[in-house]
Formats: structure tokens, C-alpha cells, sequence
């Protein structure tokens, strides 16, 4: 479709009409997802945290373009805080409708209206367009889904582990479709943060709900829904990357954050290893 195409290809200054038109188009594509949908098992980028840094995510599509046989999957957090958090915005689903077999959009804590009023993505979309086409972009963050999982254990969702849950059906039940995260076990998924540590759960300064995952949460999670590697973003390293628990998770991020973070994604490989790569 042209309009998909021309935002693939750098177009920035799409009308508010063809914004409704891509949201619908994203609201077709991931209404009926699940929670927890299927990824591939080799072969795959992950994009960390984006924050409306629009130079970073157009480095990825061209990485993505030369990348013929990997798919990619989103970790969330397009919105907020960066330079074009509309325009990023606009790019990633441009690359989930033009390639919905090879990309995956999940959502990050900041895909919430809570949270998305507060840091910025209310105020570009407002400046851009209008007040009322902030409602239009909350479509989308109550569409996507929350997760991928592949068929050799790899998972990946924005934040982590969450607490009391030892069955993927508890997270395939979710009711998601919300504007907010009401449910205790999405909202720990997309704001929970890894302590190498020897410890199970633990409050985290984030927040009431919020809780850091230690080694005894990620190992016993890890083993009760059959996972072997955790991708999650959500955190800012200067290198753009960390790796936790004897390199069975790793967190990536892909903003430069105003110039502090070396970005990168984080490339599965046929050996099933996973190479930070920079952006
Ligand atoms: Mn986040």
C-alpha cells in the first residue's frame, strides 16, 4: 500500500487521515493476537526502547532491509521523551503492516495513557495533529501484544518476570485491551527490572507495583514456561546492552537517549547466540 510504503520510506508529514487509516490497519492486524504470540526460533533482531528517536529506528529498518531471512521484534517504548515520537511512531507500524509475516510490535510500559500524557507522546501527537487523535495511537497500544515466545524457549516481552505466575496460560488470559494495565501480571511484564542477584522478588524504587527479579524468580519462571533466553528492553546501559543471569537474559536498548546511550539491537543467531550489534 502506498501510504505504508512512503512512511517506510522516510515520509514524515502524513495527514491525520492517514494516520486513522494506518491505526486501523495496525487494529486489523494485532486485534485478534494473542497475548503471547509466536516468534521465530533463529534468526531474529530485537529492538529495544526507541523514545521517538527516529534516527536509530530508521538505522534499524535499513539494518532490517539488508536482513533478508531475520524477522524483528519490537520490545515497545516508541513514544515519549525523544526529538520524533510521532514520526517513530508512524515508522514502526509502517514496518509491521508492510512486513506483518517478519515484524512483531509489542508493547512497552509506555504504551499507556497514564504514562504517555505524562512524557510526551500526548503533547507531539497534540502539536502535530490534534488533542482527539491522541485517542487514535491509545488504539494501538491496547492491541499489542505483550510477548513472543518461539518454539525453543526464546522469550522476550519489555520489562520481565512477573510475580505469581507459573503457567503460560495465566498470561494468555489477560484481558489486555485496556489503556491503561489494570492486571497485575501485564503491568510487572512491562515495568519489572533483572537484579543479578540471589533473591526472588523485591520491591523496586520505580514504584508500588513495580518489582525487581532476581536469579530465583527468572530461574523458576524460566523453568515453569520452558524458556531457555530472555530479551528485554526497558532499561538504559550506556553500552546500549546487558546481559544477566550467566547470559541467560539480556536487555537491550536502541535510543541514544540525547546522546548518552551507544544504541543497539540484539541479533539471534543460527547458533542460537545472541550478538549485540550496533545501530
Ligand atoms: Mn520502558
Amino acid at each position: 500500500m502506498k501510504l505504508v510504503k512512503d512512511v517506510l520510506g522516510g515520509k514524515k508529514d502524513i495527514t491525520a487521515e492517514d494516520v486513522k487509516q494506518l491505526v486501523g490497519m495496525m487494529c486489523d492486524l494485532y486485534d485478534s493476537q494473542p497475548n503471547v504470540v509466536e516468534i521465530p526460533a533463529r534468526r531474529v533482531i530485537f529492538v529495544g526502547d526507541l523514545h521517538g528517536d527516529l534516527d536509530s529506528a530508521l538505522a534499524v529498518r535499513d539494518y532490517f532491509l539488508k536482513s533478508k531471512d531475520y524477522s524483528m521484534i519490537f520490545l515497545g517504548d516508541y513514544g515519549d521523551r525523544g526529538p520524533a515520537q510521532v514520526e517513530t511512531f508512524n515508522l514502526v507500524m509502517a514496518l509491521a503492516l508492510q512486513f506483518p509475516d517478519r515484524v512483531v510490535m509489542l508493547r512497552g510500559n509506555h504504551e499507556s495513557d497514564e504514562v504517555a500524557t505524562r512524557y510526551g507522546f500526548y503533547m507531539d501527537i497534540s502539536r502535530k495533529y490534534s488533542h482527539s487523535m491522541f485517542e487514535h495511537y491509545l488504539n494501538v497500544f491496547t492491541v499489542l501484544p505483550l510477548a513472543g515466545l518461539s518454539s525453543n524457549g526464546i522469550f522476550c516481552c519489555h520489562g520481565g518476570v512477573p510475580e505469581n505466575v507459573n503457567n503460560l496460560s495465566q498470561i494468555l488470559a489477560i484481558d489486555r485491551c485496556f489503556p491503561n494495565f489494570p492486571d497485575d501480571i501485564a503491568y510487572q511484564m512491562v515495568w519489572n527490572d533483572p537484579k543479578d542477584r540471589d533473591f526472588d522478588f523485591r520491591p523496586s524504587c520505580r514504584g508500588r507495583r513495580m518489582k525487581y527479579f532476581g536469579q530465583v524468580a527468572f530461574d523458576r519462571f524460566s523453568a515453569d514456561l520452558g524458556i531457555e533466553l530472555m530479551l528485554r528492553s526497558h532499561e538504559v546501559f550506556e553500552e546500549g546492552f546487558k546481559s544477566f543471569f550467566g547470559g541467560r537474559l539480556f536487555s537491550v536498548f536502541t535510543a541514544t537517549a540525547g546522546g548518552t546511550v551507544k544504541p543497539k539491537i540484539a541479533r539471534l543467531k543460527d547458533d542460537l547466540k545472541i550478538k549485540p550489534v550496533p545501530i
